[in-house]
Order: C-alpha cells, then sequence, then structure tokens
C-alpha cells in the first residue's frame, strides 16, 4: 500500500466518520426555534414521527410551535403536551400553532395520544 493510499482512505475514514457526527449527535441536540418579533417560531412536520423532535428555545419568549400534518394516519391526529397540559388536534394538510411561554429551563415533551410519536422542546 502507498502513502498516498493511506492518505487518502485515512481522509476518507475522517469524512465518513464527520458525516455520521453530523447526522447522529448534532441533530440530537436539537433544531432552534429563530426569534423574530419576539417570537421564537419553528415549523414541525408531521409524518411518521415529528421533524424536527426536538426543538431548543430560549426561555422567557413566547413559542409558536407551527404543526403541518401530512399524513391521514390516525396516530398523529393529535398532539399532546403533558406539562402544559394541553392537547391539540392536528387536522391533515392544515398548519396548527401551539403558542406557550416557557419560564423554566428543562424539557416540555409532546407526543400523539397513543405515545408512539415523541418531541420535545429543550428549554435553555
Ligand atoms: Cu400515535
Amino acid at each position: 500500500m502507498s502513502t498516498t493510499q493511506i492518505v487518502v482512505d485515512i481522509l476518507t475514514a475522517l469524512a465518513i466518520g464527520l458525516v455520521a457526527w453530523y447526522f447522529w449527535f448534532s441533530r440530537r441536540e436539537g433544531v432552534e426555534a429563530a426569534a423574530a418579533n419576539g417570537v421564537q417560531e419553528i415549523q414541525i412536520k408531521v409524518k411518521g414521527g415529528y421533524d424536527p423532535d426536538i426543538i431548543t428555545v430560549k426561555r422567557g419568549m413566547p413559542v409558536r410551535l407551527l404543526f403541518h400534518r401530512m399524513e391521514s394516519s390516525v396516530c398523529s391526529e393529535m398532539v399532546i403536551f403533558d406539562k402544559l397540559n394541553r392537547s391539540t388536534r392536528l387536522p391533515e394538510g392544515e398548519t396548527v400553532a401551539v403558542e406557550f411561554t416557557p419560564e423554566q429551563p428543562g424539557e416540555i415533551p409532546f407526543q400523539c395520544q397513543m405515545g408512539m410519536l415523541r418531541g420535545k422542546v429543550v428549554v435553555r
């Protein structure tokens, strides 16, 4: 094996590692809701799960989660926020806003009515 070949192999391994790290680890930290006009807003696609399923927000600023359900599966027709004591119907093809202002740092989980689909809002 030539030196060049070894260098190429190492670079290839590093590139694969970087891509794997990006998808498996960086995404687990969540997607930040973008703040505009005093509201932290993010679109969440509902189709076989929540995408993104981890949303990070800052405390003390209103949060608007825009759920867009793109399937007719009964499973995802409700989204439930136990900690907020709230459940919301998600009609297919519509965007439904869930709004609240987190005052404490921590996690606010949400799920479908059967608990199969799960996500959470991480408050910093
Ligand atoms: Cu379900």
